[in-house]
């Protein structure tokens, strides 16, 4: 299988810690790139939104959005990291906490790195930001223990957005007032797996 990668994109981040997690084997990383006004046309000949990650098979179509490859990654290395039961729905809404921090985040990104000088919009910016500032409260408030509780995927898709707030919008210091889930992302960033993947400019 081949996984289209970029060190720097927070949902292939996701990807690499379950491989290393999970110690699965038999993916080739293929580098790849590409914006909104830019696109890789690699990415796009699989995944017609060209988005990255985009994992090709050899025995079935393209998986695209990092959820579907995580979820086909878990079935078939039997990890577990989706959990069976009522916990299963919590994960999920963790990780799509988690997802959507990184969309808004992104979006922020393409904003100033994308979009010309004279069309920007602060406003719409700051609601970006507003988005990320509230999820990074509910995961404080409402999903910290779930966080310390056993590993799954919702918890590595936390650590891997967080990350990224530090990587791209260290100055808006998500830290500030938020003492469990600061203890929770300092442990959880020494693991192995996440050190081997701290994004790179
Ligand atoms: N929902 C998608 C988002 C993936 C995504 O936005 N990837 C970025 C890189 S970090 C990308 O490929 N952007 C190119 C574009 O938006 O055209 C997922 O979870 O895989």
């Amino acid at each position: 299988m081949k996984l289209y990668h970029s060190i720097t994109s927070p949902y292939v981040r996701k990807i690499d810690v379950q491989i290393a997690e999970c110690g699965i084997t038999g993916i080739e990383r293929v580098s790849a790139s590409g914006t909104p006004v830019a696109p890789d046309d690699a990415v796009i000949a699989r995944n017609p939104l060209g988005k990255i990650p985009a994992l090709e098979r050899e025995d079935g179509p393209t998986l695209y959005d990092s959820r579907v490859i995580t979820q086909f990654l878990d079935e078939m290395s039997g990890a577990g990291l989706y959990p069976q039961g009522p916990r299963r729905w919590d994960t999920m809404v963790v990780e799509a906490t988690a997802d959507g921090i990184l969309d808004a985040a992104i979006l922020i990104v393409y904003e100033t790195r994308v979009r010309p000088e004279d069309k920007r919009f602060p406003a719409w910016v700051e609601g970006q930001w507003a988005k990320i500032d509230r999820a990074v409260e509910v995961l404080e408030t409402r999903w910290i223990d779930h966080l310390n509780g056993p590993f799954d995927m919702g918890q590595i898709a936390v650590g891997c957005a967080l990350g990224y707030l530090d990587f791209r919008h260290g100055s808006r210091n998500w830290r500030k007032g938020r003492p469990k889930l600061t203890a929770w992302e300092a442990a959880f960033a020494k693991r192995p797996s996440m050190v081997a993947t701290v994004p790179t400019a």
